[in-house]
């Protein structure tokens, strides 16, 4: 979790990662799994980015189309007009803004609107991506998917599932810097929940320290997904934020440096438990 010197450079602003970071999620969005339709209209996702970030959000990530398993792919443009206000607005306010988006011609908009990261579920595996992040200077979010949204739940299967996402990830990292992207703007991302069954999820957060050991800060997104429901018993995605706040906890303890979260507040607290207890003896109020 503490690396000396340890930071995350954006496009303008470099995030200091001497205590973990919470990533607020606004899905603009009908459809997303637990907060389809709440924030499609723009005057409501606006307030609520604001509300994420009083809650203690150091980046609010912004999506316009669902990747929930099964989810339909959204028009460019359409995914444009739903993000394009909230990002222009949020970034003017001084909120540090990822676009949640794997394609190139809506991260490129949403850069212009004075975003700060492209978060790609995608993995920036499209060149032109990795181009534009680097032309822009732009922090990014390297995440690992098994197939597309609408394919990745088919019996996913893997041989060993944490050295097939390290391997992934590292790949796409070294493309990236290739492509002229920096090695301090990138964050690698284990994709929980994206092609993955129950057990490959949890194998990948027990072992988090080893995708942590490759110099490269690790996101983690638990928040609220239906691996946690099946090992508590909590069918609705709404009910589960106590059992993300453990998760974000044990992630925080195995090497996370930033996790993405619905609930803020509650991952907020958990997070400053989880710091005070691997700091021990270091640990000061
Ligand atoms: N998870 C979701 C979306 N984007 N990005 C990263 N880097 N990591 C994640 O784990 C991740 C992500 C899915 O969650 P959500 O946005 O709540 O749902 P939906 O895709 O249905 O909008």
């Amino acid at each position: 979790m503490e690396r000396a010197g340890a930071h995350w450079r954006l496009r303008t602003q470099v995030l200091e990662l001497d205590r973990p970071l919470l990533m607020g999620v606004l899905n603009v969005t009908p459809d997303s799994f637990s907060d389809g339709g709440r924030f499609l209209d723009a005057v409501a996702a606006i307030e609520h980015g604001r509300e994420l970030r009083e809650r203690g959000a150091d980046i609010v990530d912004v999506g316009g189309e669902s990747t929930r398993p099964g989810s339909a792919a959204v028009p460019a443009d359409e995914e444009v007009r739903r993000v394009l206000p909230v990002v222009r607005s949020l970034a003017s306010e001084g909120i540090p803004v990822s676009i949640d988006t794997g394609k190139p011609e809506v991260a490129e908009r949403a850069l212009e609107a004075g975003a700060e990261v492209i978060n790609d579920v995608t993995g920036l595996g499209d060149p032109r991506m990795r181009r534009l992040a680097a032309e822009a200077g732009a922090g990014v979010v390297i995440m690992h998917m098994l197939g597309t949204p609408r394919t990745m739940q088919d019996e996913p299967c893997y041989d060993d599932v944490v050295r097939e996402v390290e391997t992934f990830l590292l790949d796409r990292a070294a493309s990236a810097t290739r492509a002229g992207v920096r090695g301090d703007s990138i964050v690698i991302d284990p994709g929980i929940g994206f092609g993955k069954t129950v057990g490959h999820n949890v194998s990948l957060l027990a072992d988090l320290g080893r995708l942590a050991s490759h110099g490269y800060p690790v996101l983690v997104g638990t928040s609220r997904k239906s691996f946690l429901g099946a090992i508590a018993g909590v069918p609705r995605p709404a009910d589960r934020d106590l059992v993300t706040a453990v998760s974000v906890a044990l992630a925080i303890e195995r090497g996370a440096s930033i996790v993405r979260v619905h609930d803020v507040a509650a991952a907020r607290e958990a997070a400053a438990v989880a710091t005070a207890i691997v700091r021990g003896h270091r640990w000061q109020p």
